[in-house]
């Protein structure tokens, strides 16, 4: 396990993504940080600037000039980690990036592991944990929903909300302390009951609401799983490619050309999609294609989200009605394809379908429209919807319900009081977890190394 320091060293890293680009930033951060970067700058004094300023200048390796550049310097505490930053905008070729870094690498900087820039602010206390994790949201985010989520945590959102369950839970604890301490003041069985089992129940039913919400905003960030279904040759394939506006999956006239699962990220403004193109789904001999059915069919089980494709230019069949009841009770949309051609498709049956044409952009577009419609529940507006960000704090929520459940146990069973306030004391614990009790150095190595180089 590494020791956390509290941090005498300097740090450096390059802050931009690899590769060309018109600028490059490198970053950084520590009590050294203007001193090293003052002995490789010609333009000014670094010394004796003053905080959050920009200066222009050149970078030197003694004579020789690497780069013109400039340079902000953020004096501690209000800075990014709360100590002295400095952040030097290179031209960005990673050949001159690196030599860059490598020169203040040799005047004492260290390398920065990855997301060490945001640890050391949530060390330093300038953010809790919650708010680091957004950090990563922020940068994750691959939709409007997912971006304003990411920044209610970065606001602090999610930070309020737990410490204000904490401060419920602590009023509980101090009613029990009182009784404690001064048992003579109310019959204690009396007291428990009356005052503290219906404040426990209340503060349950909140943390569950939490973590159900908690369920929809992980969807919203990780993607909604979505599979295209159909009879062979409906046009499942095209769909993908049209939607992923990429050829990505084999399509051609025969039926039963695709056997494997393919998958594609499909990011529409609010929601991402992890799309799955199947094998059609028939009885069929070929061994080959058989395994591609069976797999589609364990997808389907699996799917938030079913496309359910119908070729509108043949007859409907038994088998897309059958296959039609297997999903009909699944979050679902009936989509006609190849309206192009002469219609022979009886969709009567299927309410409110979507009429498309692979080829057909403007078609596509609606069907977009109509998807991110029907995926997102139209109750659900992410202005309310405050909640735990990642599956470490979800576990955490979860920890805190069941010490609580097990409280209501105890009480019920009317076992001493004393041991009732040990269960509350630990679903205390859980929730200040998520806000960054943290005390094991090699969760916060973990946390942290999911980040990027640089952050
Ligand atoms: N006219 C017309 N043809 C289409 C349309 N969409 C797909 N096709 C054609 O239909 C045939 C089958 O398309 P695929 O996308 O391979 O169909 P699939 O459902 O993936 O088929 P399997 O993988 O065999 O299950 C191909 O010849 C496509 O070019 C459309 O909108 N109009
Ligand atoms: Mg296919």
């Amino acid at each position: 396990m590494k020791e956390i320091r509290l941090f005498e060293d300097t740090i450096v890293g390059i802050s931009t993504a690899m590769g060309k680009g018109a600028i490059s930033i490198v970053r950084l951060s520590g009590p050294d940080a203007i001193e090293i970067v003052n002995r490789i700058f010609k333009g000014k004094n670094l010394l004796k600037v003053k905080s959050h300023t920009v200066h222009y200048g050149h970078i030197y390796n003694k004579e020789e000039l690497l780069d013109e550049v400039l340079v902000s310097v953020f004096k501690a505490p209000k800075t990014y980690t709360a100590e002295d930053v400095v952040e030097i905008n290179c031209h960005g070729g990673s050949f001159v990036t690196n030599q860059v870094l490598k020169l203040l690498l040799e005047e004492g900087a260290c390398l920065a592991e990855p997301g060490e820039f945001t640890k050391r602010a949530f060390l330093n206390g300038r953010i809790d944990l919650t708010k680091a994790e957004s950090v990563m949201d922020v940068i994750d985010a691959e939709s409007k929903n997912a971006l304003k989520l990411a920044n209610k945590g970065l606001r602090g959102d999610i930070a309020k909300l737990i410490e204000g369950k904490q401060q419920d839970l602590l009023d509980i604890i101090a009613v029990i302390a009182v009784n404690i301490d001064y048992p003579e003041y109310d019959d204690v069985e009396e007291m428990t009951n009356n005052k503290v089992l219906p404040k426990i129940k209340k503060l349950i039913k909140e943390l569950e609401d939490i973590l159900g919400k908690s369920n929809t905003a992980e969807k919203i960030k990780n993607g909604i799983n979505t599979v295209i279904v159909g009879q062979p040759n409906v046009g499942k394939s095209s769909l993908l490619n049209a939607l992923l506006r990429e050829d990505k999956a084999i399509v051609t006239s025969i039926p039963g050309t695709t056997r494997d699962v393919i998958e594609g990220r499909l990011n529409l403004e609010n929601i991402t999609l992890n799309l799955i193109d199947t094998a059609g789904i028939r009885d069929t001999l070929d061994v080959v294609e058989k395994i591609g059915v069976d797999r589609s069919k364990a997808w389907l089980e699996k799917a938030e989200f079913v496309l359910f494709l119908i070729d509108g230019s043949v007859p409907i069949t038994e088998e897309d009605l059958n296959l039609y009841n297997t999903i009909k009770n699944q979050n679902h949309l009936v989509i006609i394809n190849k309206q192009d051609l002469e219609q022979k498709a009886d969709v009567s049956l299927f309410n409110e379908p979507i009429y498309i044409s692979t080829k057909d952009t403007e078609a596509i577009n609606r069907l977009e429209k109509a998807i991110m419609e029907k995926v997102l529940d139209n109750d659900l507006n992410i202005d309310d919807l405050t909640y735990v960000s990642n599956a470490r704090q979800i576990n955490k929520l979860k920890e805190a319900i069941a010490s609580l459940n097990q409280a209501l146990t105890a009480i019920d069973e009317g076992i001493y009081i004393d041991f009732i306030d040990i269960y509350l004391q630990s679903a205390w614990n859980s929730l200040g977890d998520i806000l960054g009790n943290v005390k094991d150095g090699s969760l916060l190595d973990e946390l942290f190394s999911k980040f990027c180089l640089g952050k």
